[in-house]
């Protein structure tokens, strides 16, 4: 079986966003505000594009929804950064998103939240039960799979052929790709809900990129589904700044 390799392909935009300062956060927002979202105002708060699985799921989720953002990157080596994560809140983490005044956190909310003030960009399925199937899937990625997340680590720069998976992350591979597969037959592919990429993808894009750099050997309709995932345009520009990160930190090479 062929393996996946995140070699970026030429693609028409490598550029990768300045990073900037966030605003500063302030209490929760205002009810109804995010419908009359100003769409120029949003800030992505993010950490390492080589480790950080969390923010590249919540930095896929932005570019699928169309919302135009300034990244806020913060270096993971640097002692600030966990400061500077706490100020934002005791419980905040990255990804967050600040718009128009409103600050989101944790992934989920995130995805939701684009879906609201984007609402055109399809993040979630427009049939009920499809859509019902796919925050389920979604919320079984956030809250799940911790022997996947803990034994193969995000680390784009990285690539361990033949890598053995121990049986606890083996099931939660074997459980994965049983989601993706039904998924795929249900909904008829390419992407897991079909023609259009929903927030399910971009939960599970780190799968697909953990999949390539550990040589997990996955059924043909799966790896296809991995390539497509890493082929796709957001995916490489995301993967190629990751390698051009200067930090190569070991205790990142865990969950993160
Ligand atoms: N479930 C959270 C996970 C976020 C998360 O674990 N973020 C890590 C970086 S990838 C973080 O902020 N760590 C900093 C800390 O724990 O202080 C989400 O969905 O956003």
């Amino acid at each position: 079986m062929a393996t996946t390799t995140l070699a970026p392909r030429k693609t028409s935009s490598t550029k990768t966003a300045a990073a900037k300062k966030a605003p500063k956060a302030t209490a929760a927002p205002a009810a109804g505000k995010a419908a009359k979202a100003d769409v120029t105002s949003a800030v992505l708060t993010i950490t390492s594009k080589n480790y950080s699985s969390w923010s590249l799921r919540g930095w896929l989720l932005a570019r699928f929804s169309g919302l135009p953002f300034t990244e806020h990157v913060l270096p993971p080596d640097d002692p600030s950064t966990r400061a500077e994560i706490l100020l934002l809140s005791s419980s905040i983490r990255v990804p967050s998103l600040e718009h128009d005044g409103v600050l989101v956190w944790d992934t989920l909310a995130i995805a939701e939240y684009l879906n609201e003030v984007m609402p055109n960009a399809g993040l979630l399925p427009k049939d009920a039960r499809a859509r019902a199937h796919c925050r389920a899937i979604s919320g079984e990625m956030h809250s799940g799979f911790t022997a996947l997340r803990s034994a193969l680590p995000m680390n784009l720069r990285a690539h361990f052929p033949k890598f053995k998976v121990w049986s606890r992350a083996q099931a939660d591979v074997q459980r994965i790709t049983t989601i993706w597969r039904e998924c795929l037959e249900t909904y008829g592919g390419p992407y897991l809900f079909g023609e259009h990429r929903t927030i399910a993808d971009a939960m599970y894009a780190p799968v697909c990129t953990r999949f390539a750099t550990y040589d997990v050997k996955v059924d043909p309709a799966c790896q296809a589904y991995c390539e497509l995932m890493i082929g796709q345009p957001e995916m490489q520009e995301w993967i190629t700044a990751a390698k051009q990160e200067p930090i190569d930190i070991d205790e990142l090479d865990v969950e993160f």
